[in-house]
């Protein structure tokens, strides 16, 4: 009988393209959600020939939404084997002393209270399957800061600390946890960071060759192919062109 994988924000970017690797393996039943009705029915009528698909709309911030959509959700999608929390935005890159604390405010309840309320609401079913997985999308931005960072790294390091702690939780119940760390992907992120503005979006990934999401999906299914005693902790990828640089020091002008 095919597992059930359960993915958050599968409207675009990494989301979509893991529903269509996990699709293409032919013995996963999918549940696809996100904010957009269109684009996920869109999605359930390009991957139903090849596999049950179960969509809901749901803003993860929602916290009784989360928990309805769980409640709602019919046999067999509601034996949850893999997690993919994966919804989640980067707004704005000022510096903190300019930031709209409106922005802050949807990172934080999409990045951290958003994963929070699914990863609760799922782990009683994914226990029960017993051999399953949660990924987590953090961000290489949980490690390295860089200007305009502040609020998005902040909740991408809680979205790491959180895996680790969950480990903790699940130990002997046979659930692994992982955190995925990518670097610079080309996906709608920086279309949102940037309030739609599609040429600074696209100056982001100009020339640089990033990671598509195809890159992180493939990631994440071998992840949650793995041999069930094997548990990858986190994984951290960057494309090759992405590296660190020097710190930053501020000199008196002349
Ligand atoms: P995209 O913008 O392409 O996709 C983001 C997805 O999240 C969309 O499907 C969107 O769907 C969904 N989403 C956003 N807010 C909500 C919400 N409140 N409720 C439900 N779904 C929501 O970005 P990526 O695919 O690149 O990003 C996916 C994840 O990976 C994010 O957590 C991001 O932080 C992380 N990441 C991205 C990197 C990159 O360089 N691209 C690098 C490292 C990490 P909808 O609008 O329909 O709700
Ligand atoms: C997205 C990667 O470096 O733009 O998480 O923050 S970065």
């Amino acid at each position: 009988m095919p597992n059930t994988v359960f993915i958050t924000g599968a409207t675009a970017g990494f989301g979509a393209a893991c529903a269509r690797q996990f699709a293409a393996a032919g013995c996963w039943n999918l549940v696809l959600t996100g904010r957009r009705a269109e684009r996920l029915e869109e999605l359930k009528a390009e991957l139903s020939p090849k596999c049950a698909v179960h969509t809901a709309v749901l803003d993860v911030r929602d916290r009784d939404a989360v928990a309805a959509v769980v409640a709602a959700l019919p046999e067999p999608f509601s034996r949850v084997h893999t997690l993919v929390n994966n919804a989640g935005l980067a707004l704005g890159l000022n510096p903190a002393q300019t930031c709209d604390l409106d922005d802050w405010d949807q990172m934080i309840d999409t990045n951290v209270k958003g994963v929070t309320y699914v990863t609760r609401a799922l782990l009683p079913a994914i226990i029960k399957e017993g051999t399953g997985t949660v990924i987590n999308l953090a961000s290489i931005a949980a490690h390295y800061p860089y200007p305009g960072g502040n609020v998005y790294g902040a909740t991408k390091a809680f979205v790491r600390q959180f895996s680790y702690n969950l480990r903790c939780d699940l130990v002997g119940t046979g659930v692994r946890v992982t955190a995925i760390e990518p670097g610079l992907c080309e996906s709608e992120f920086s279309l949102v960071r940037f309030g739609g503005d599609a040429e600074r979006a696209a100056a982001v990934y100009k020339g640089a060759h990033p990671l598509t999401a195809d890159d992180i999906a493939g990631t994440i299914f071998w992840v949650a192919s793995l041999p069930k005693h094997v548990n990858i902790n986190c994984l951290e990828v960057m494309p090759v062109t992405q590296s660190w640089s020097a710190l930053n020091v501020h000199r008196d002008a002349e």
